[in-house]
């Protein structure tokens, strides 16, 4: 059982909760409408389901032949194909922001710790699923490490592809962040990652939908409000979209 930083978490959803009150007393847009109902999907969801509640996993014969690739497929810069080409042996995964020991991990550093084997179904809002096996180490490990500091509230991935002319991100909460199924995978079914599947760490937060599934991470950032991030909806799709920064399934 992973120790939750527990105070942070709970001044972060009683700061959430007070931010929507005040939203709704402030003006009756369509937009805090929209923003009171997806807090009430995550409190709701949040309570049916218990915080940490286990996605489905599935058994290798269900697993999907071909797990295709979606948004990025390939990443421009020049230091990421080279390191491609060669296994990526100079890549480093960087976890910064508000933590005590910052870290920049080597991806052998990343498979030496602890790893979890996980085959699940991969929804993507564009009207696709597929069931892959993902293998890493859980997040929680890795921000254990670091020891995240008091006062995060959110793990925010900053991936090495752009897309439509911005860099991905994406964000969690510390319930998710903590969460047994997110890992962050080397291996899809037995292989290192293609570079289609986000090569060589991507995110599996595995009671997200797909786009919150992070591909190329190259830091992991504990911070204590996405506002100043991106265009502050807290995700690349949430940026460019407006899909919902709660993700829940
Ligand atoms: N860095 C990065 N991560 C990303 C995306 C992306 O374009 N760039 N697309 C997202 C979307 S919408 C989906 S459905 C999944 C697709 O994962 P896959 O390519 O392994 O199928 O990655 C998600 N993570
Ligand atoms: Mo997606």
């Amino acid at each position: 059982m992973v120790d939750l930083p527990r105070r942070s978490l709970l001044a972060g959803i009683a700061a959430m909760g007070a931010a929507a009150c005040s939203k709704i007393n402030e003006s009756e847009t369509a937009k805090s409408l929209f923003k009171a109902a997806e807090d009430g999907h995550r409190i709701t969801h949040r309570a049916l389901a218990g915080k940490q509640g286990l996605a489905p996993e599935y058994s290798r014969a269900e697993s999907s032949p071909t797990f295709r690739g979606n948004g990025s497929v390939t990443v421009a810069d020049p230091f990421y194909q080279e390191q491609l080409a060669r296994g990526f042996p100079e890549w480093k995964l960087e976890v910064k922001g508000l933590v005590e020991k910052p870290l920049a991990l080597t991806l052998a550093e990343v498979r030496a710790l602890p790893q979890r084997t996980q085959i699940t179904r991969h929804d993507c809002v564009e009207g696709w699923s597929a069931i892959g096996e993902w293998q890493g180490p859980q997040l929680a490990a890795l921000l254990d490490a670091a020891k995240v500091k008091e006062g995060a509230n959110f793990i925010v991935f900053r991936c090495a592809d752009v897309l439509y002319g911005r860099d991905y991100y994406e964000s969690i909460d510390m319930v998710d962040a903590y969460h047994p199924q997110t890992i962050i995978a080397h291996t899809l079914n037995g292989e290192p990652l293609p570079e289609k599947n986000g090569a060589p760490l991507r995110m599996r937060i595995e009671r997200q939908l797909g786009y919150k599934q992070a591909k190329y991470v190259k830091a992991i950032e504990a911070v204590a409000s996405f506002d100043d991030i991106g265009q502050g909806k807290g995700g690349f799709w949430e940026d460019v979209a407006g899909y919902q920064w709660y993700a829940g399934v």
